[in-house]
């Protein structure tokens, strides 16, 4: 459900009690909420940041938890504690259009354009790993770098250029992988998208938004952790 929602930056000053908190990951450190009710005026708001309007039909989860809100939201023992201005309630709702500054995850809810093309690296552990292993589609395969030095890549070519909104890539374990995403039009001029080089998560799932246009992908992964080669189970690339 959470691939499919927004979450809401609660700002300071305004009361923060939320019934499904985000936690934001070590460096935006903020209050982010996917579920909240608030008073405001006369009347009682819920506000909610996962998608329980699309496809309900083939999504269960989404479609109890809209049921359940609703039911909740009809019996009496809906009665927000924390009061918001009007005003203060127009801010909350407006910033989900105001795209990278609401941390939105919406970009995952676009198209994935890198299965099964064309994927190359400049290092592999042996033919089980290859490079189209980062990118098949299936969960259980993986890339492998023939060693664990830094500094190896893996990259995709997605056959034309697009507009792309972000990256998603599973690493083969958990792990303080440091890597930057660039992109490419040509396969010869990169800029860099992302620069996860000094984060210290180790988190085996990243997503990263970023706003470009282009034809190639590619991760390099300029640190990894000791005896761990670089390596990934999916790399997906998303397209606005
Ligand atoms: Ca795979």
């Amino acid at each position: 459900m959470l691939d499919r929602s927004v979450s809401f930056i609660i700002g300071d000053g305004l009361p923060f009690n939320p019934i499904v908190q985000v936690i934001p990951n070590f460096y935006h450190n903020r209050k982010l909420a996917n579920l909240a009710e608030y008073r405001v005026g006369k009347g009682k708001l819920m506000i909610c940041g996962i998608d329980i309007q699309n496809d309900l039909g083939s999504r269960p989860a989404a479609s109890q938890l809209r049921r359940s809100l609703e039911s909740y939201m009809k019996s009496p023992a809906f009665a927000p504690e924390a009061a918001l201005e009007v005003e203060a309630a127009r801010d909350l709702l407006r910033q989900r259009e105001s795209g990278p500054h609401s941390e939105t995850l919406q970009w995952l809810a676009g198209r994935e354009i890198a299965t099964g093309r064309e994927a190359s690296c400049d290092s592999m552990m042996n033919d089980a790993h290859g490079p189209q292993k980062g990118n098949d589609g299936i969960g259980s395969t993986k890339w492998l770098a023939g060693d664990d030095a830094a500094g190896h890549w893996w990259q995709v070519d997605l056959g034309e250029v697009y507009t792309l909104a972000g990256t998603k890539v599973k690493f083969h374990q958990e792990g303080n992988f440091l890597y930057v995403i660039q992109v490419s039009s040509d396969g010869a001029e990169w800029h860099v998208v992302t620069n996860q080089t000094g984060q210290t998560s180790i988190e085996q799932e990243r997503n990263d938004p970023f706003e470009a246009t282009g034809r190639f992908v590619k991760i390099v992964y300029n640190g990894v952790p000791a005896g761990i080669p670089a390596g990934h189970y999916a790399f997906e690339v998303y397209s606005r």
